[in-house]
């Protein structure tokens, strides 16, 4: 499945490995990397605020650090305090997970300026493939496929509609600080598209302290499929091949899966070496993923890259037997990749169920609260990256995902039976989750066919 590179098995490489890891992070995350840093021979240090006070997780760190109160923005997000627990524990590096202040260039810089390894890439990386504008000029001067569109970032009206009336519509408004779909408007013509323009830009500039706003070809009806990639720092970047994650709501993805299901052999060796060649010449190191779109003749283009590691790194993990968290922690130190790409291979299928402290049935209402009852699943081909256990309580403060349900199996229509499987014993009692809403995904027919998009959980849901 996996060999690595004989001649660099037995040494170091050009780094050196850390002694002790902060993890700048909660939750499944924290967990997560706490395993990966005790694999490593790394001391792992975890910080929590109040809310998180007494977690489990907590106590398989070698020190926990309480760095203020429940709000993210006076704790998780709090660089001063983040700083100080990391200079207090003496330590060489920080994780920082996922959401917080994982793709802050301003937070990798503060680490830098004080000796401390960022676990992610460079701030300067991070501005380069972290902004959607740089992003988009360093696809193209990668030959990456993009949406045809505004050069750069909009001036003026008369300029957007000049670009729109070339491109035709529909034209999407987008942030070229925005993530997550916020800060997006589609426009069908121009004067939609003349009067959202100021507004997509004053909204760019409350949310994101930046007004810039480019447009694009809008593309309907589109499967989401995103490239795992990881550069070292030796100049050397390889692929992990694609995951699909169109099962979304709000942009919260729900279900993912690797590889892309109906993906033709030529068109996923075209996106995966895409994505790979992107991040090789934007000199990246570290882990990122590449997203696209994908539309039904597998035409696709780059939406942007996300500079941190994600929710979604299992899938990929269970095909390619690569750990993606100790893979990050090995390249920050310093050393070179440990694979060539043709050292890559994948097997099977994999699928993720988010679990999440919500009420599907009550529009996804955040349902925390206390765990009397946590079952979880198990058997072969199970994996379940959690850190809640039954006593638990699920704090209000932050994000609802409370578990990760990861399947791995020969072929994808095994692999949905074993997830349907896994779901029928996981009871999480008395909060409500999303369990019973992946039960009814996996006996979806469109699903189990493998074709459904972007909107589809929308029109599922209606
Ligand atoms: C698009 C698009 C259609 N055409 N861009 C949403 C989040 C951000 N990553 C980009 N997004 C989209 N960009 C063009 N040119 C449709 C979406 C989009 C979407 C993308 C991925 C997953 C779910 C989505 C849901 C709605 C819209």
């Amino acid at each position: 499945m996996l060999r690595e590179r004989g001649a660099q098995r037995s040494r170091k490489g050009a780094g050196r490995m850390f002694s002790r890891v902060l993890i700048a992070n909660r939750g499944e995350i924290a967990l997560r990397i706490i395993r990966a840093c005790r694999e490593l021979g790394i001391e792992p240090v975890c910080v929590y605020s109040e809310a998180d006070r007494g977690a489990p997780y907590l106590r398989l760190a070698d020190q926990a650090i309480c760095i203020g109160p429940g709000p993210a923005k006076e704790s998780y997000l709090n660089v001063s305090r983040i700083i100080s627990a990391a200079e207090v524990a003496n330590v060489d590096a920080i994780h920082p997970g996922y959401g917080f202040l994982s793709e802050r260039a301003d937070f990798a810089r503060v680490c830098r300026d004080c000796k401390i390894e960022f676990i992610g890439p460079s701030p300067e990386a991070m501005a380069r493939l972290g902004d959607k504008v740089a992003c988009k000029r360093a696809a193209k001067e990668a030959k990456v496929p993009i949406f045809p569109g505004s050069d750069g970032a909009i001036e003026d009206e008369d300029e957007a509609v000049k670009v729109a009336s070339k491109i035709g519509y529909p034209v999407i408004i987008k942030a070229a600080a925005g993530g997550g779909g916020r800060g997006m408007r589609v426009c069908h013509n121009e004067a939609t598209l003349r009067s959202n323009l100021k507004q997509a830009a004053q909204e760019a500039q409350a949310a994101f302290g930046n007004g810039a706003v480019f447009i694009e070809k809008f593309l309907e009806h589109a499967r989401h499929v995103e490239v795992q990639v990881l550069g070292d720092k030796h100049g050397h970047a390889i692929h992990l091949y694609e995951r699909d994650c169109s099962i979304q709501r709000r942009h919260q993805k729900l279900v993912e899966e690797a590889p892309a299901p109906n993906l033709d052999r030529k068109r996923r060796e075209a996106v995966c070496e895409s994505a790979a060649r992107l991040i090789r010449e934007a000199k990246y190191a570290g882990a990122a993923t590449v997203e696209f779109l994908m539309d039904a003749k597998q035409n696709f283009y780059m939406l942007e890259v996300n500079t941190r590691v994600q929710v979604e790194h299992p899938v990929t993990e269970q095909i390619t037997g690569v750990d993606i968290v100790k893979e990050m922690i090995r390249i920050a130190a310093g050393e070179p990749l440990r694979f060539r790409q043709r050292d890559i291979a994948t097997r099977g299928h994999a699928i993720e169920c988010r679990i999440n402290a919500e009420d599907p049935e009550r529009k996804f209402m955040p349902s925390p609260g206390p765990v009397d009852r946590f079952e979880p699943p198990g058997g072969p081909g199970v994996r379940l990256d959690t850190h809640v256990v039954t006593g638990y309580t699920v704090p209000p403060n932050y994000d609802s995902m409370i578990a990760k349900l990861i399947v791995h199996a020969d072929d994808r229509r095994q692999a949905i039976t074993r997830m349907a499987r896994a779901l029928r014993e996981f009871r999480v009692d008395p909060i409500k989750t999303t369990i019973p809403l992946h039960r009814q995904l996996m006996e979806n027919s469109q699903f189990i066919e493998g074709g459904v998009d972007i909107h589809f959980l929308d029109r599922l849901l209606k």
